[in-house]
């Protein structure tokens, strides 16, 4: 598939995907959602071991592209059609990739863009970036499993807060909640994401992905089922490379080398 709206680049097994409408704060129009998703399912490959999710411009996302949903003269489409194939199949894609995805939130991310984020594994803000709940203001509820994120990140009182009066979070005070992983200053905010982009790419990949497997249980499983959880995949992980390598080089007082087999 070639891109309209997205950019998708590899190099040195790092994937970068980079929503490209910044006209429209990169709103989501259906054919870049499509393009997102084809882009995440290409890093299942084996030559992808990390992924980068940012964007152009001085914005990260304004979620969907409302001039989309409204247009002149022609009925509006069906809300549900666009919820089921442009943000669940995007979050569901997020999750279910056993890769580690950091977002790289440039500027203000709104509406569907600040719930996606929330999907991913690692968030680094800059400075500058903002979220923004802002479905309440155009009198729809939260989507792209914001209801399901935002709870569980920062409690029920800040969750309805953010739900509810859909007010503009800055980045420092997202950090403070627990919402997202890091806040970098302008200056550093891209080197700090090469610079996790390139360790997590050299780690054991499938033990990643394995724990990003578990971790999608743990929110909602007992802990009777999460232990027989574990018990499964690790078994998968103890009978990677990687996992030997890493028990090697321990006892050889070495680094390990992993090849994210
Ligand atoms: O079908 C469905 O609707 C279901 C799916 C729902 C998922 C959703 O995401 S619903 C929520 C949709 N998003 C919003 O409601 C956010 C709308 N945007 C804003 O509130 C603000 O633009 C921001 C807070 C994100 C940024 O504010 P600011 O002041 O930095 O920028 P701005 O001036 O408002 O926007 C700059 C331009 O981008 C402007 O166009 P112009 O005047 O330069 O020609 C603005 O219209 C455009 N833009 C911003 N957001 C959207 C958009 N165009 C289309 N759709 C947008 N979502």
């Amino acid at each position: 598939m070639s891109y309209q709206f997205i950019r998708f680049e590899l190099s040195d097994q790092i994937a970068t995907i980079t929503l490209n409408r910044p006209d429209v704060l990169n709103s989501f129009n259906m054919l870049m959602a499509k393009e997102l998703q084809n882009a995440i399912k290409r890093c299942e490959e084996p030559d992808v071991r990390a992924v980068v999710l940012t964007a152009e411009g001085r914005a990260f996302c304004a979620g969907q592209d409302l001039d989309e949903v409204a247009p002149a003269e022609k009925p509006w489409p069906d809300i549900r059609d666009i919820v089921r194939e442009s943000y669940n199949a995007t979050i569901k894609a997020i999750r279910s990739l056993e890769k580690p995805i950091i977002c790289a939130v440039n500027g203000v991310a709104a509406g569907a863009g600040a719930n996606i984020v929330l999907a991913c594994d690692f968030v680094i803000a800059s400075e500058r970036a903002s979220f923004m709940q802002a479905f309440c203001h155009i009198g729809l509820i939260p989507d792209s499993g914001g209801t399901w994120f935002l709870p569980r990140l920062v409690g029920l009182p800040r969750a309805t807060a953010m739900m509810m009066l859909g007010e503009k979070i800055p980045a420092a005070d997202a950090f403070a909640m627990g919402m997202i992983y890091k806040v970098s200053p302008e200056e550093s905010f891209r080197d700090d994401v090469a610079e996790l982009a390139t360790r997590l790419s050299k780690m054991a990949t499938r033990g990643l992905g394995l724990t990003k497997h578990a971790i999608n249980q743990a929110l909602s499983n007992t802990l009777e089922g999460q232990l027989d959880l574990e018990e499964e995949l690790q078994g998968a992980a103890g009978s990677t490379d990687d996992y030997r390598e890493g028990v090697r080089a321990f006892l050889a007082k070495r680094k390990p080398v992993f090849h994210g087999k």
